[in-house]
């Protein structure tokens, strides 16, 4: 309710007001541990650390990783703007489907798959008719918690979209600063960077746990076309 914004207004004065306001309008999907949902709440809720222990909320999220025809993964720095991990970098988009009819959808998981040819427009200005959601391979899911700076994080069940598509990009600052597609090599680069604090170089958790646990392996298999051989969609792992 608008009472409740103001007060929230006061309580946080340097956030972003596009980003609180999605802060309110998004509904996220609340899920339990095997993914069955439980219930709905807002991204504010769901992001507050204090909340997500009190009272165990998670929630449903995806993370899209899109490669172009150079096998090459786009990269995106977040924007200074964004309330949870500012201006660190990250896989090309990620999001949370929301409590709504288009994107409860889990046959085909069809609703991950909205949300995220959604967000692929929101933030990097990518039309859905040229990322039709046929093509995003839902290669598994993990579950996580990770802590943001001061009140703010995840408790997440993330979805591991993977798309290949050359996209033209036309990214919205209020929610990217930045983006790059990186070989093997530069992301090693990039990697041993954030690792040596140089170039203030900072990575997102959920990025660093995909790379650390399954990229190297799941981008032979973009580069083959074999994805579906390694896309597990029952197991959910505990990260
Ligand atoms: C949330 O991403 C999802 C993951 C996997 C971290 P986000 O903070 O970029 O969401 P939004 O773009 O909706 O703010
Ligand atoms: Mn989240």
């Amino acid at each position: 309710d608008p009472m409740g914004k103001e007060v929230t207004s006061v309580e946080d004065p340097s956030m972003d007001a596009v980003q609180r306001r999605l802060m309110f309008d998004d509904e996220c999907i609340l899920v339990d541990e095997h993914d069955n949902i439980v219930g709905h709440d807002s991204k504010y809720n769901c992001h507050l650390m204090e909340k997500i222990e009190k009272e165990n909320l998670l929630h449903r999220a995806f993370s899209c990783f899109l490669f172009n025809s150079k096998y090459e993964l786009l990269l995106q720095q977040r924007s200074a703007t964004k309330v949870t991990f500012p201006l660190v970098w990250t896989n090309a988009c990620c999001s949370h489907p929301l409590y709504r009819e288009s994107e409860l959808i889990e046959e085909n998981f069809l609703g991950v798959r909205n949300a995220a040819q959604r967000k692929l427009l929101d933030e990097l200005g990518i039309p859905p008719e040229d990322l039709p959601v046929e093509e995003f391979i839902p290669v598994g899911r993990i579950l996580y918690k990770a802590p943001s700076d001061g009140k703010w994080g995840e408790h997440e069940l993330d979805y591991l979209l993977f798309v290949v598509r050359d996209v033209k990009l036309n990214p919205n600052p209020n929610e990217v600063a930045g983006v790059m597609y990186v070989n093997r090599a530069q992301l090693n680069e990039l990697l041993r960077k954030a690792k040596a604090g140089e170039d203030g170089i900072k990575l997102s958790p959920w990025f660093r746990l995909v790379v650390d646990n399954f990229l190297m392996k799941w981008w032979d298999h973009v580069e083959k076309g074999t994805l579906h051989e390694v896309s597990d969609m029952k197991a959910i792992h505990k990260m």
